[in-house]
């Protein structure tokens, strides 16, 4: 009998007396076998006690990764982690109350070896209002830590464990109400490399997913609390890579060059969704599902379970914005789930002609520059909103909201969606039913510049009061429009008004 049969079965008698009955011993077929495996022990294995001085680990904050540990005997890792409760943007002019590991959402990335014994210290900050532990799903014992982490505020625990599987892990909060600390963003990846490493790659990145529950709407501005019936209802107002609508877009997207690859550990924190996580214009080389060992090849889009998480290897090919999703597509458009990977070098136009998507994915998240919504916001709960600052955030918001039809320009395209540009119609209309329009949308045939159009504009119930006018105030003061403004309130008086019949006459 091999020494590796032995020690799979002394390692599957230890976890039996552990009690620990959802961990299977592994599959015994040597993985060294399985074609294209990465990596030579899948089993749990117990490598003996720890060698050397024990390391102080290396954690690091979204969306880096701690270097590769290049090791090869199992070591004693002291992981200290901090639990920080601190307000943070959430969205452009919308800040949060989030509950951390480590000061960010995700939680600091731990990355140990196979077969190492990690001491885990978990802090609680004194200017904490909850207490909080962890259970790190890498961790072969009950609760996976929960049970010995329990720290109140101005506190600390340990615990010790033995990382015996490889693989990419969730850990998360499990204080009661275990759904609200994770959906305030109590989460994050520990890595268990394999003994003999991972293979080399350019860059590695640590993105994670999560819904957050909200009282007011998506980009709804100001301070939201959390919104426990939402939660419940598994409806999240908001669904983040990395906590924070933005926080891998614009002058924070991720970037590479053409023909490098690229390894991203991603992580699904929930609490409720599961996520389809798909990258625009790539197709991912090798997926370890589940963050199991056995990696699928080719892949489209790969399923992460809320508290699971995968490892996704791709390379790039030709320059241009990949567009991180998670592929149930409203979450992405409308709830904030988008994050960007920018890659720079020179084309091949053999492999692709060339031509930018960057307009028809990006929307407003291309070059966020969200600003300027958020001064319109402030000034107007100060109360000295001006119209120069409701045109600057309704010229933000147009991108990727009217202007996919009406053009950038506002001219509209011939026949199809008419002009808001000296639109005639539009100057015609009592303000109103200009309201009416983007609130409950317009169908029949109108009749703008002598043009006639008979087509569907969708409702936009999604805006919000502040955004339909700020809107509005930019279209009536742009490219030769007569002027005017319209205000919130009188937005939320006609929302709350029945939408007007449709005539087929306007
Ligand atoms: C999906 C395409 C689409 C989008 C997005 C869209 N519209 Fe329209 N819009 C139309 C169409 C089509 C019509 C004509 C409807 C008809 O024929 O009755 C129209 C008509 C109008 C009109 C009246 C006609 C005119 O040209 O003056 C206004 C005003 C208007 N839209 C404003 C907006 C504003 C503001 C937004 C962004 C909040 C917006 N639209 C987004 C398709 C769109
Ligand atoms: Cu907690």
């Amino acid at each position: 009998m091999s020494r590796r049969l032995s020690l799979v079965l002394a390692a599957a008698s230890m976890l039996a007396l552990a009690g620990c009955a959802d961990k299977k011993p592994a599959d015994a077929t040597p993985a060294a076998t399985a074609k294209a495996a990465p990596t030579s022990v899948s089993a749990p294995i117990d490598f003996g006690p720890p060698q050397g001085e024990p390391i102080r680990a290396v954690l690091t904050s979204p969306p880096n990764v701690p270097p590769p540990i290049h090791r090869d005997y199992p070591a004693k890792v002291i992981v200290e982690l901090e639990v920080i409760e601190k307000e943070m943007p959430i969205s452009e002019g919308v800040t949060y109350t989030y509950w951390t590991f480590g000061g960010t959402v995700p939680g600091s990335f731990i990355r140990v070896r196979q077969g190492d014994t990690v001491e885990f210290h978990l802090k609680n900050a004194p200017d904490s209002k909850m207490p909080h532990n962890i259970d790190l799903h890498g961790v072969t014992g009950p609760g996976g830590g929960a049970a010995s982490s329990f720290t109140a505020p101005g506190h600390e625990s340990q615990f010790t464990f033995k990382a015996l599987n490889q693989g990419i892990y969730v850990y998360h909060c499990a204080t009661a109400p275990v759904g609200m600390h994770v959906a305030n963003g109590m989460y994050g990846l520990i890595l268990v490399e394999p003994p003999e490493g991972l293979p080399k790659v350019d860059h590695e990145f640590y993105v994670m997913q999560g819904d957050f529950y909200t009282t007011g709407k998506y980009r709804e501005k100001g301070h939201q609390p959390f919104d426990m019936d939402k939660a419940i209802d598994e409806n999240p107002t908001y669904v983040l890579f990395n906590g924070h609508e933005g926080a891998l877009t614009g002058d924070k997207a991720l970037t590479a060059k053409v023909g490098e690859s690229v390894r991203l550990f991603i992580g699904n924190g929930g609490p409720n969704l599961v996520s389809s996580f798909h990258v625009i214009g790539e197709i991912f080389d090798r997926v370890q599902q589940e963050g199991g060992t056995h990696p699928q090849e080719n892949v489209q889009t790969t399923l992460i379970p809320a508290g699971g998480a995968a490892i996704v290897e791709f390379h790039t090919d030709v320059p241009g914005s990949y567009v991180m999703v998670d592929h149930s597509i409203f979450r992405a458009f409308n709830k904030g789930a988008m994050a960007i990977l920018k890659v720079d070098g020179p084309e091949n136009k053999a492999i692709y002609s060339g031509k930018e998507v960057d307009s028809v994915y990006l929307g407003d998240r291309a070059e966020p520059n969200l600003k300027a919504v958020t001064v319109a916001a402030k000034a107007h709960a100060a109360g000295h909103l001006s119209k120069e600052e409701q045109i600057a955030a309704g010229k933000q918001l147009f991108t990727g909201t009217c202007s996919v039809c009406h053009q950038a320009n506002g001219e509209g395209l011939p026949g199809v969606f008419p002009p808001l540009a000296k639109s005639d119609y539009l100057s015609k209309q009592d303000k109103n039913h200009l309201i009416s329009i983007p609130l409950h949308g317009l169908t029949g045939k109108i009749t703008v510049n002598g043009k006639d159009y008979d087509s569907v504009m969708p409702p936009m119930s999604q805006l919000t009061d502040d955004e339909v006018a700020n809107l509005l105030t930019y279209v009536l003061n742009s490219w030769g429009n007569p002027g005017g403004q319209v205000s919130k309130e009188e937005v939320a008086k006609v929302r709350a008004q029945p939408a007007p019949a449709q005539t087929m006459e306007h």
